[in-house]
């Protein structure tokens, strides 16, 4: 994406758009890490002269570098199953705050042999390295390892050492911009600066929310739902540890408190398990299907790809529920669902933190989902602000605005997108 800012607005526009199809091999999901790297030299070849790049994307995944600096193997994808033995949290909760989620990065480095890595790098540090040159760590990513002291800001050096993990392969923290290397100028044609941004995309969507009050509850929706509100500081309560809130790090020392929920990712396996037909025509006839079902979007079976339409059926078949019949009713079963699901979330977040919420903003790509938008607001009981759709891309592009002195704060940031974006309102109806 290539992002401009004049005329007190900020306008995206998509340069180049490349595949992201992890690859089994001998038993383990990987990342095919290289072809996201030419996608990226892609992408800057192809958006000309850039005055500064950011780099964001999912997290808790990461490369593992030899003393050489090179790459020792391909990252594997939190899907893979090696993970799957963790059903308890190692991390003490009032030190990292994070959801216990089984791949968390502190159980996939409990699975790795670490005797020849000399450095770890989330998947944007790692990006950002090969770009640069520079090795460091970005926070609001480091804070989803569950290996990071939420409150202290600094790596939880007491539980690394605990769990027997080298400490040589934290990295110190990146604090400013780095330049191109030379080669990689050369091969993009031109020289810029790569600046530190939020490099977690939930954390870069959650700046682009155009929320015009602190009363607002986010949902981050694309494959994840990251459902929550934004606080100046984390819950490390008790309660907040039962109910499985994260604390992760937001930018400017903010906290974004959340959960996670599976998301639209169980609607794209039921996609691909049927062949990939278009989602349009599907949510057409969705709106008028009708079934009671609702399955928990966090139920694990759910996690790692696969026939997703048989899990649902074995999920109701577990559950004494009639199973969903025909694609309509799979999709209005997985989005009703979903909204639920949000609804639990963000009822869980206000009791948790004490933080009134007046409006749901939902951001990303389910913002296009209309029904997913409607249902929401009906079961929130609160008007849903649907858009913007690239809110990761714009949250990357504002703090490097920011670096620039072109906005200010966080709020002139929102109040930016609020002008710039189109986002669609949609109220609850009465239940009758
Ligand atoms: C969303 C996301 C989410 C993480 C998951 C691994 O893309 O970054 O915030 O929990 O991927």
């Amino acid at each position: 994406m290539s992002a401009g800012v004049s005329g007190g607005r900020i306008e995206l526009e998509e340069v180049h758009r490349f595949p992201n199809r992890p690859v089994r091999v001998g038993g383990t999901l990987h990342w095919d890490i290289l072809s996201l790297y030419q996608g990226v030299l892609d992408g800057l070849r192809e958006a000309g002269p850039a005055e500064s790049v950011g780099v964001d994307s999912w997290a808790v995944d990461y490369g593992l570098l030899d003393g050489d600096g090179r790459l020792i193997g391909n990252p594997v994808h939190y899907r893979d199953a090696r993970t799957a033995r963790f059903t308890e949290r190692v991390d003490p909760y009032e030190v990292t705050g994070m959801q216990f989620l089984p791949f968390n990065t502190v159980n996939q480095l409990l699975c790795e042999p670490l005797d020849r890595a000399e450095t770890m790098l989330l998947i944007p540090d790692l990006l950002g390295y090969w770009l640069t040159g520079t090795i460091g760590a970005e926070r609001t990513n480091a804070s989803t390892t569950a290996l990071y002291d939420v409150s202290g800001r600094e790596w939880a050096w007491e539980l690394i050492d605990k769990l027997g993990l080298p400490r040589r392969i934290f990295p110190g923290f990146l604090e400013s911009a780095s330049p191109l290397r030379k080669d990689v100028a050369d091969e993009v044609g031109y020289r810029t600066d790569v600046v530190k941004v939020a490099s977690h995309d939930t954390a870069s969507a959650v700046v682009a929310v155009p929320a015009a009050t602190d009363r607002f509850a986010y949902v981050s929706c694309g494959t994840w739902s990251l459902v929550g509100v934004e606080l100046p500081a984390p819950v490390l309560t008790e309660e907040s540890r039962l109910a499985n809130f994260t604390n992760e790090a937001g930018i400017d020392g903010t906290t974004r408190y959340l959960r996670n929920v599976m998301g639209l990712w169980i609607l794209q396996e039921c996609l691909r398990a049927w062949g990939g037909p278009p989602l349009e025509p599907l949510l057409a006839e969705a709106e008028t299907a009708r079934t009671d079902t609702v399955v928990d979007p966090d139920d694990p079976s759910f996690l790692p790809p696969g026939d997703m339409p048989a899990r649902i059926a074995a999920y109701c078949a577990r559950t004494g529920q009639p199973a969903p019949e025909g694609r309509a009713q799979v999709v209005r079963c997985i989005l009703q669902s979903l909204a639920l699901a949000y609804q639990r979330a963000i009822a869980d977040a206000v009791r948790l933190s004490g933080r009134p919420v007046e409006v749901v903003h939902l951001v990303g790509g389910g913002s296009l989902n209309t029904l997913l938008c409607r249902l929401t607001a009906d079961a929130t009981g609160l008007p849903v602000v649907a858009g913007p759709v690239e809110a990761a891309a714009l949250g990357n592009a504002l703090v490097q605005a920011r670096a620039r002195g072109l906005v200010g704060g966080l709020a002139e940031m929102r109040e930016l997108v609020r002008r710039s974006a189109g986002v669609r309102t949609y109220e609850p109806r009465e239940r009758g």
